[in-house]
Order: C-alpha cells, then structure tokens, then sequence
C-alpha cells in the first residue's frame, strides 16, 4: 500500500479513568509525532470487555476516554481519533489473524496471567486472544510506530511475529510495526505496592492517581505513597518506593536523578512527596479544565468519533480487502 507519511496507532481501554501511568506512558507521547506522521488513536472498548464491566459506565468511560484525549493535546483535526467498535474491521482481521498466532505464543503473555490471576472467575477466550485483537488493531492501518508504555512491549513483539508470519506465507501484506516507548515514565508503579504497576482498574485508590483527581486528591495520594523506613533520595535495594516517586518526578519535571538527588539532598521523603504532588497538579491541571469543557459537549464528541471512525475505516477496509484476496476468501458480490 502506498504511504506518504509514516503512521502511528496506539489506543488506550476505557476500563477505568486513566491514570498518571496511562498519560506519561503513553497519552503524553501520542502528541509527540511531527506532521510528517499520520497517527490514528482509538479508544480500545472491545478490549475492555475481556474483563466484565457495567455497561452505562462502558459507555461514560468511552466518552470520557475521548475527551481526554482531545484534552491531552491531540487535535481531531490533525489525528484520526476514533472507537474501535464503531471499526468492525478490526474483529474481522481479529479472526483471521486468531488462524495465524500459536496457542503456545499466546500462552507466554505476562498480561495474560497477570489478569488470569487477577480475574480467576472469568478466564475468558477473549482475555487470551487479546494480544491478537491488539495485533490486528496495528496491522489494519500498515503502522510504523506504536507508542506505548513498557508493559505493552511483549504484545508489540507477537504483532511482528504475526505480521513477519504472515508476510512469510503472503508477501507484502503487512508493515511490520516498532514499538516506540518513552524514555522516561514508561513504567509508572503502584503507589501502595511499587512491585505492581500502577493500573486504572486497580480497587485500592490509593495506589493510583487519576488523571482526573482534584489537586487535593493528588498531593494527598503522593502524601501517602509507599516507600521505606530511610530519608534519603535516591535510588537503592529496598528503595523501589522512592525509585517509582522518582520516576514520576522525572517524567513531569524532564530532572535527572542527579539534579533530584541534589535539590531534595538532607530535605527527606515528605518534601519530597509534596513537591511531587504539586507538580502533578500543576501539570495535570490544564488537562482537567480542557476535558470539563469538551465532555459537557457530548454532539461535539459525537462528531469527532464518526469523524475518525470514518476515516479509519476507509483505509482498514483497503488493508481487510487484501487480507481476505490474500487468505484466499471470493470478494463479496455487492449490488
Ligand atoms: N503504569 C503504567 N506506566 C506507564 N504506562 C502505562 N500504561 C498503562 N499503565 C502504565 C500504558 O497506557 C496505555 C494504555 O493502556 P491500556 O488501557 O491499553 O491497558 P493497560 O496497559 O492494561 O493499562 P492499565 O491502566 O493497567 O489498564 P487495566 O487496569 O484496565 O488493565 C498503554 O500504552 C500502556 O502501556
């Protein structure tokens, strides 16, 4: 297929409100792309539903997804933003990728057992195949980069996998994709247990902070975060705590170790936590205003999906229709 500017995808779930992992991880570096870059970013609601959720709250959460991304610095205008489920392709080459991708690969996915374990009433096929559906939201569009946070590394490596297999049996089908992940905040730990990362669907709330948390909330969460019976900041064995604050203080302030090291020197661990909380505040701060704004405006939000929905359906369709000539499907007689 021909291209004329490099093209980035990545997609976030509506499976709860975002959190500060989600926006340095990932949201943050998705405006990062020049304008020689065409860059599509989807809200993920299909794999939302491997794990069970409300569907009123579903839907809230897909507008809300939307919003923030709009919020974040991502103009509709300039990037494709779209739902996944309003893109029926992505099922569809979901399928035929399913016929492409070993039960053995998927078996070795650290997310799979991750939430296996965490959701052991509801192993479901679609928890399983989930890397899969995540493949072919990549593949659709014939992406270069993915932007994404270091858990989604392994996914990225099955999505080259499948696509170099594929290419092996049918040459030229797909853009073998890279994964682009940030230098620093592409792992953002949990704040009471920062041997887990931090995740929007985590039920203790004072191991997240939400894009969306009044400034209080936030400079009261730092306040509270896990770290160790020392004073010092810096790195260290048993100081994963501190390492995690740091990483944060980091990915808001652009600091090295070495500065932070230096300006929180004999100062101890709750200046520290308060001018982590404030900085988050201040930088979070204009995201919350701009997201109140535009998710009163549900018609304006409404636009911009069917908007994006329909551009990106143009061009999954194009991939889709090669896959199916590919794989060997007769094309469908249309009146
Ligand atoms: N803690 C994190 N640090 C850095 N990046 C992160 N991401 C997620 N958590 C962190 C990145 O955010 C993007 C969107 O993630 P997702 O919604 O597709 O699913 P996830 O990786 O499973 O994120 P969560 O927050 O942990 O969601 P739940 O709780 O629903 O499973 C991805 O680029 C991810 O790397």
């Amino acid at each position: 297929m021909f291209k004329d500017k490099k093209i980035v995808f990545s997609g976030v779930q509506p499976s709860g409100t975002l959190t500060i992992g989600n926006y340095l991880g990932a949201i943050r570096n998705f405006t990062a792309f020049p304008e020689d870059h065409h860059c599509y970013y989807c809200v993920v609601d299909e794999h939302a539903i491997t794990v069970r959720q409300d569907p009123a709250e579903l839907r809230r959460r897909t507008y809300e997804t939307l919003a923030l991304y709009i919020a974040c610095g991502l103009d509709p205008e300039k990037n494709t933003l779209f739902v996944q489920s309003h893109v029926t392709e992505h099922a569809e080459l979901c399928w035929i990728l399913d016929c492409y991708t070993m039960f053995g690969e998927l078996s070795r996915m650290t997310q799979f057992k991750d939430k296996s374990a965490k959701n052991a009433d509801n192993i479901n096929a679609g928890l399983f195949t989930y890397p899969v559906l995540m493949a072919a939201d990549i593949l659709l569009y014939q992406t270069d980069l993915v932007p994404v946070g270091n858990d989604q590394k392994q996914h990225i490596e099955l999505a080259r996998n499948i696509a170099e297999r594929f290419n092996g049996i049918y040459p030229g089908t797909f853009t073998v994709p890279e994964g682009f992940i940030p230098q620093s905040g592409a792992r953002i730990m949990s704040l009471a247990d920062p041997t887990k990362k931090m995740s929007k669907s985590d039920e203790n709330e004072n191991a997240v902070v939400r894009i969306l948390d009044p400034r209080d909330v936030i400079i009261r969460k730092f306040k509270r975060a896990v770290t160790d019976s020392g004073s010092e900041v810096r790195r260290g064995e048993g100081k994963e705590g501190v390492g995690n604050l740091m990483n944060v203080y980091s990915a808001l302030t652009g600091k090295t170790d070495e500065e932070i090291e230096k300006e929180f020197a004999g100062r101890g661990y709750g200046d520290f936590k308060a001018a982590i909380g404030e900085v988050c505040a201040d930088v979070l701060a204009p995201v919350q205003s701009e997201f109140t704004r535009l998710v009163a405006d549900k018609k304006y939000l409404e636009s911009v999906m069917k908007k994006g929905a329909d551009e990106a359906r143009y061009n999954a369709c194009r991939t889709l229709s090669k896959v199916r000539r590919k794989v060997g499907f007769i094309e469908p007689v249309r009146d």
